[in-house]
């Protein structure tokens, strides 16, 4: 009889193929994978009818160690694999794993456009702060004053919040969660998938190496433990503490909307210019 984690590895990972991972001992992208699984585990969900894409990056490799339909893209290009996919078959599941970088500088106007849209997609973004795979630059969520292979004297940009931005651009889901509060994340991924209509988790992580080495953040039970002490629940009337400011983030649930996705739009509008043709 298999416990539940060999049932996992066994069911979900392509174990014959693709290890050992190429992720650093100790980063929050692993945390990220088991989360996934768990969640579409949970779902029961047939492993045929999910395509996982992702861009490049250190988090671009999490669909190269599992049993669905998955494509590693270009960089900055996940979520326009997704919409293409998802456009031509509709009763897919699709999810695109991305990181900061990948979703917020490359793939920035990708990632806004399809919230706008509203996109029946799931988009994960591993928020690690930093480009983690091409060695430490700053990315668009690295904060203002932290330390990067290209700002090595201070980050003088000022950083985007990735959760408060899809609200904005109108996805109909956003979440943030962490590596640390890891129930959550299962929880928080599981709603995502079910959502009709764009939605988006954001996943602050760690990468040790590049960031919290840099930012002398230490090990990953210490960055892990940064993780726990900077995250703040959303209260249950939905508003953010305002310790949000000064280093924190919230966690949680930041929008669950109704509203029609694009698939649903497309259709109509192909149904309408039939009848109007005969
Ligand atoms: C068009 C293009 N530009 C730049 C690169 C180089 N590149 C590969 S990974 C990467 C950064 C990835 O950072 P992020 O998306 O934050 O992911 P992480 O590695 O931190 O998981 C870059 C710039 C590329 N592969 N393609
Ligand atoms: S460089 Fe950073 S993000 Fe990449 S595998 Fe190592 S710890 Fe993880």
């Amino acid at each position: 009889m298999l416990n539940n984690s060999e049932k996992f590895s066994h069911d979900y990972l392509r174990h014959d193929k693709k290890f050992p991972h190429v992720w650093c001992p100790g980063c929050g992208n692993g945390i990220v994978l088991g989360s996934l699984i768990r969640a579409i585990d949970s779902l029961e969900m047939a492993k045929d009818d999910i395509v996982l894409a992702s861009g490049i990056g250190c988090s671009g490799r999490l669909p190269v160690y599992v049993d669905f339909n998955t494509l590693h893209t270009t960089h900055g290009r996940a979520l326009t694999f997704a919409t293409g996919i998802k456009l031509a078959n509709p009763s897919l599941n699709v999810i695109a794993v991305m990181g900061d970088g990948d979703a917020t500088a490359i793939g920035g106007n990708h990632f806004i456009h399809a919230a706008r849209r509203n996109l029946d997609l799931t988009a994960i973004i591993i928020n690690n702060q930093i480009y983690g795979m091409t060695g430490g630059q700053y990315s668009p969520t690295t904060p203002y004053g932290s330390k990067a292979s290209t700002a090595l004297y201070g980050n003088i940009e000022h950083a985007f919040s990735i959760a408060e931005l899809a609200v904005t651009a109108g996805a109909s889901f956003v979440a943030r969660g962490t590596v640390f509060h890891v129930k959550l994340l299962d929880k928080l991924i599981a709603q995502a998938i079910r959502k009709k209509g764009f939605s988006v988790i954001e996943v602050m992580s760690n990468c040790h190496v590049q960031y919290g080495r840099r930012n002398n953040m230490g090990d990953p039970v210490t960055m892990m433990k940064w993780l726990r002490d900077s995250a703040k629940n959303i209260k249950p009337d939905g508003s953010m503490d305002s310790e949000s400011e000064g280093g924190s983030f919230t966690i949680g649930v930041l929008a669950d909307l109704e509203k029609p996705d694009y698939i649903e739009e497309y259709a109509r509008i192909r149904q309408k210019a039939k009848e109007l043709k005969q």
